[in-house]
């Protein structure tokens, strides 16, 4: 068992009992003692034991009211962290360390007491690509190591957070302990915050979130950009047996940001294991088609492959709105009837901002000019917002400063945003936010789409053939790598489910509990899957097909599918569009539909034999029966393409 901030009352360091490392007590003022001790005695418990260990130097208890991010922005001004963006309504820009800009996947682990409960065995000589193990007596030392005194001459908030609306059957509780001001406001942002949250938390248990920057007051040596993080020890670790998640280092993102990745994703899914559920890397959206027929899609796709726009689509085809429930993680079970309902857990969108415009997104644009904190973007000398992407709809010429605070000029030759810089903005906020979004019950999903930036051989869209098929479509995904990771260049990446970075248990058990799922529901209400591909590529480099808005086609045929049109034929991947099928009416530009559906027998059959050998080499005895037989049943079908 992890004896997780055991240290203040047991251990010693470098021989000396820990107890004399412990500051004074009365560094504490007496209002925090208070607040603390108005706490439930399981929040209470959690905040001594973390005082005790990282020792700050005053506790708050966070009420999550907009006078209190009001201050803390007021301070990380004075202090340099943040700047407000006059050009918009309480907005601001944080510009971290170069060296704390992404997740960091190689240095984040899941602690269970056999190796094999968080990964699977890879194949002799290979390494492991699903997740990282670490062992409890390894946890230890790494807390040893780093969290004593870690949070000297700082300020320890407290945050309780509620993961989906506050009170609904499907959410869960955190209360994050941090030492970064940005992490609280940003926190406030991407998840219910506050008193209420104690309040509906009550005595039971909840997930354990501790954060530190790691660099304790005075600092050595000055922070870069005024941001502290502590790269050379960073690591981000959780516990599913004690729903614990421990970090320490990095300031940004979903390293801090614990209620996101962390929790509604890693120990998310751990929780949703035992409790019958899927917590999934999934956008939720609305779709209501001309007739007033309203449907709810789930989706699965890599980080930064467009997640954000397509639940904010604004769609082409006549007649079709789309409405947003969530852009990043949806939290699923099926209810007593059998139908799969969902929530977003967050409270904020957390996007990729290069790339977004009025153009591509604006309804993410609309977003993000109030109350929205940006991180690692460039500021025009009037006070606004510019990054690549927003060429024609931002004046330059006033003057434009990039993420490093340095003068930027079109054409200069670097970007003037890092290209995994990111606005924190309140879902609310959007303009097409689903009326349902805060549904306690959650929004019933009638289809969930699996998909990848695949530039060769992969089809528009195309259909599962049964529940099981599609859950070797979610296994099968592959994709371009991108920015919000660690990762270099352009490799096609497996990605199964878009969970790759955010397992929190054995991929192989997990294929178990989707496979499982159709149990809890009937074919009348079980979703059908789909897999698509926006971003297939001609012979010359073009794309094949324009995105954005279009896409509405084919949410036309996957809604036209759910409602029983026979308006698909069988292929050897799935079922796609029969000829006339794809709604194109009113196209700026003539698509190739032969292109885009082919299916080169060569392509497929390197497809079929590079999944088979890495389900063979990362899954081994763990990849389930049902998923050996889709996937020969799909070698022996693609066998039979020219
Ligand atoms: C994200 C990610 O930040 O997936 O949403 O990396
Ligand atoms: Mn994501």
């Amino acid at each position: 068992m992890v004896q997780f901030l055991r240290l203040a009352g047991a251990r010693s360091l470098c021989g000396r009992p820990v107890s004399s490392l412990l500051p004074a007590r009365r560094a504490i003022s007496q209002q925090a003692r208070e607040r603390v001790a108005a706490l439930s005695p399981k929040v209470r418990e959690f905040v001594d034991r973390t005082v005790r260990m990282c020792q700050p130097a005053d506790v708050h208890v966070c009420d999550g009211s907009a006078a209190e991010s009001a201050s803390l922005l007021r301070m990380m001004t004075e202090a340099g962290v943040v700047e407000p963006l006059p050009k918009y309504d309480n907005c601001w820009l944080a510009r971290t360390d170069p060296a704390d800009v992404a997740r960091v996947e190689s240095k984040t682990f899941i602690v269970t007491d056999e190796r094999r409960q968080t990964v699977p065995t890879p194949r002799q000589g290979v390494k492991g690509a699903l997740g990282n193990w670490m062992s409890p007596a390894d946890l230890d030392s790494a807390v040893a190591a780093r969290f004593p005194g870690c949070m000297r001459g700082r300020t320890l908030y407290v945050i309780p957070f509620s993961m989906g609306p506050v009170g609904s059957p499907l959410s869960k509780i955190g209360i994050e302990l941090t030492d970064s001001p940005y992490v609280v406001a940003s926190m406030r942002v991407m998840t219910r915050m506050g008193t209420d949250v104690l309040e509906a938390l009550g005595d039971d248990d909840f997930v354990k979130c501790l954060h530190s920057v790691g660099r304790p007051l005075p600092m050595k040596t000055e922070p870069v950009n005024g941001w502290p993080c502590n790269p050379e020890q960073t690591i981000v670790t959780h516990v599913p047996a004690r729903n614990e998640i421990i970090s320490f280092g990095s300031g940004y993102g979903g390293n801090s940001l614990l209620g996101k990745k962390c929790f509604a994703l890693r120990i998310g899914s751990t929780i949703a294991r035992r409790e019958g559920w899927l917590a999934e890397h999934m956008l939720i959206l609305g779709i209501t088609n001309p007739q007033g027929e309203k449907r709810y899609i789930a989706a699965a796709f890599p980080s930064a492959c467009g997640k954000t726009n397509l639940a904010m689509m604004a769609p082409t085809l006549p007649g079709y709105k789309i409405e947003c429930v969530g852009d990043d993680i949806a939290w699923m079970k099926f209810d007593e009837n059998g139908v799969l309902r969902a929530i977003n857990p967050e409270n904020g969108f957390f996007g990729v901002a290069p790339g977004t415009s009025s153009a591509t997104n604006p309804m993410a644009m609309a977003t993000v000019t109030a109350n929205t904190i940006f991180t690692n973007v460039a500021k025009t000398a009037d006070g606004g917002v510019f990054w690549e992407g927003l060429e024609r709809e931002v004046d330059a010429s006033v003057g434009v400063t990039d993420w490093q605070g340095r003068a930027w000029t079109p054409g200069c030759g670097r970007p003037s945003s890092h290209p995994n810089s990111r606005f924190c903005a309140p879902a609310a906020q959007c303009p097409i936010i689903d009326p349902q979004w805060e549904s306690a019950e959650g929004v019933p999903i009638s289809a969930i789409l699996f998909g990848g930036r695949r530039p060769e051989g992969v089809p528009l869209v195309y259909e599962a053939f049964s529940w099981r098929h599609g859950v070797l479509l979610g296994a099968a995904m592959r994709s371009e790598a991108t920015a919000a990771a660690e990762h270099k260049g352009k490799v096609i990446m497996n990605d199964p489910f878009a969970m790759r970075p955010f397992f929190g248990y054995n991929f192989g058990h997990y294929l178990e509990h989707w496979l499982s799922m159709s149990e809890r529901s009937s074919p009348a209400h079980l979703p059908k899957i789909f897999h698509v591909n926006w971003f297939r590529k001609a012979a010359g480099g073009g794309f094949l097909w324009p995105g954005f808005g279009e896409n509405s086609r084919v949410l036309d045929w996957v809604l036209r599918r759910v409602q029983g049109e026979p308006c698909a034929q069988e292929s050897a991947v799935g079922y796609i569009p029969t000829p006339d099928a794809l709604r194109l009416e009113g196209l700026a530009e003539k698509v190739d539909l032969e292109q885009l559906f082919s299916l080169p027998g060569d392509f497929w059959r390197r497809e079929v034999e590079a999944l088979e050998t890495y389900f063979a080499e990362q899954v081994g005895a763990d990849l389930p029966t049902a998923i050996s037989e889709e996937l020969d049943a799909l070698r022996k079908r693609v066998e039979k393409l020219e």
